[in-house]
């Protein structure tokens, strides 16, 4: 004990110590005090943080995710109940794609005849909120109302007219509406295209066709001439092997109407993008593996003629199915391709899908007699809460239709939502209706 004692007695006589000890008992009383209780509550402080953090379970969970890799996981099969329940109109989308008659995939992409009442309600809702007289085309004082209304009841479809649905529709009308009172031109221009094509699903740039119908084997023509590596569209010639059809299923332009991509079926569909002006086709999107069981979807392929590779056309064609995907209630859009092809991966990143992975050694490839290569896959997806509140939606929109688009387009989401005179006429029961899809009904509004 006496080396302890000697200890504490040299650090009581250090200088330093005595100067400290000597200066903090000269304190005023009331600063001591003021400095022992901040300690206190300093510590006890600390000490409860570190309570919590060791009775929460936290350093629990790092120790077993961090340096055990293990993420929280259960054996129980039954645990999958206690997951969180899909909102109710998710459901309602599901129930009605689901029930029967099934309608084809095609036929749930593409407008619709509208429905009377809901053309009526659409062009009220209008009037209402913008005056008869906003948009004045000369000659055409009507363009921008009948525009509204054609192109809203055009895709209040089969599906539950629920609010992502209402929402997608009055902003599609909204755009529409402003394409068709352009000009006098304009008026004209989109007129012919719903006579002819009621079922167009209309873009600035493009508008797009199902591969079906009397036009299906012009549509195709036009196609595969855009693609085939003829001179085109007063382009040069090109090698079509490797510009538009490697990594590809395989070159389909000398397959003609024969190509499965051209074949359609419930759960399978070729969409075609025309380009406006010269209303030849420039490029398709073929979605299949259709599930409304799971509200998935897969884009199969995405071909353009290399012109229009990295265009708007391109990026339109992509906002105008996907934005009714996403409509309809689907959650997920996903795409793959060989993780050798660099252009498939940078368009898939373009276009706003997410990398999800890449499984090796997926496919085998014959490329000869009896030669065989490997093929890994990288998959791709989009959500609909990337598409919605993630903002890919908007940004695309902005960068199609411009900055004041978007804010007009926000703006009358908004007052319509307001006095919704069509979700009145949905709710009065003759809404939703049309499911036959455009083309054979003569029935037309005007
Ligand atoms: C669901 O969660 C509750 C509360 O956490 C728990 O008591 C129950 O055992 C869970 N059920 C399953 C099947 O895991
Ligand atoms: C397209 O859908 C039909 C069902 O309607 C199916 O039989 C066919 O296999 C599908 N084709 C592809 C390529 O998935
Ligand atoms: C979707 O759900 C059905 C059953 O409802 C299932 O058979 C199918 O494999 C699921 N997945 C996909 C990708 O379709
Ligand atoms: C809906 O029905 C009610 C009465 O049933 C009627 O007063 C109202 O005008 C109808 N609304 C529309 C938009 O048809
Ligand atoms: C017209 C309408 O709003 N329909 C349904 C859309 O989804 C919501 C949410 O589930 C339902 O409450 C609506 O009735």
């Amino acid at each position: 004990m006496t080396s302890n004692d000697s200890v504490i007695s040299q650090i009581l006589e250090n200088p330093i110590l005595g100067k400290l000890v000597s200066s903090f008992t000269s304190l005023p009383r009331q600063h001591v005090y003021g400095m022992i209780g901040g300690t206190v509550v300093f510590v006890l402080t600390i000490a409860t943080v570190i309570y919590l953090l060791v009775a929460g379970g936290t350093f629990k969970r790092i120790h077993e995710q961090e340096v055990l890799k293990k993420v929280p996981q259960t054996a129980n099969p039954k645990a999958i109940v206690n997951r969180s329940i899909l909102l109710e109109d998710l459901a309602d989308a599901r129930a009605k794609m689901l029930s029967s008659p099934r309608t084809s995939l095609s036929k749930k992409l593409m407008s619709v005849t509208p429905d009377e009442t809901v053309y009526k309600a659409s062009y009220e809702s209008f009037v209402q909120n913008f005056g008869p007289s906003s948009n004045l085309v000369p000659g055409s004082p009507q363009a921008a109302v009948e525009g509204y209304s054609r192109g809203v009841a055009g895709q209040i479809s089969f599906a539950p007219p629920n609010d992502t649905l209402l929402d997608y529709a009055r902003s599609y009308g909204g755009v529409y509406s402003s394409l068709c009172s352009a000009n006098p031109k304009s008026c004209e221009k989109y007129e012919k295209l719903w006579a002819a094509h009621p079922e167009a699903l209309v873009g600035n740039g493009v508008h797009i066709l199902p591969c079906a119908g009397k036009t299906k084997d012009a549509l195709v023509r036009s196609f595969i001439a855009a693609t085939d590596g003829s001179p085109w569209n007063g382009e040069a010639g090109y090698d079509s092997t490797q510009k538009v059809w490697a990594f590809k299923k395989g070159d389909q332009s000398g397959l003609g109407l024969e190509s499965p991509l051209f074949r359609e079926g419930n759960d399978n569909a070729t969409l075609f993008a025309v380009e406006a002006k010269t209303e030849k086709v420039v490029g398709l999107l073929r979605f299949e593996d259709d599930s409304p069981e799971n509200l998935t979807i897969r884009l199969s392929d995405i071909i353009f003629a290399p012109s229009f590779e990295q265009s708007a056309h391109q990026v339109e064609a992509v906002f105008l199915t996907f934005s009714k995907i996403f409509a309809l209630g689907y959650r997920r859009i996903s795409c793959s391709c060989d993780d050798g092809d660099v252009e498939g991966k940078k368009r898939a990143e373009r276009l706003g899908f997410t990398f999800e992975g890449t499984a090796l050694k997926s496919e085998l490839i014959e490329v000869g007699k009896d030669a065989l290569v490997s093929r890994n896959i990288c998959t791709f997806a989009i959500l609909n809460s990337d598409w919605n509140t993630g903002g890919a939606r908007n940004h695309l929109f902005k960068k199609l239709y411009g900055a004041a688009a978007f804010k007009k387009d926000t703006a009358q989401k908004a007052e319509y939502a307001e006095q919704d005179w069509i979700k009145v006429a949905i709710k009065n029961g003759s809404g939703g209706g049309g499911g036959g899809g455009g083309g054979d009904e003569s029935k037309k509004m005007k």
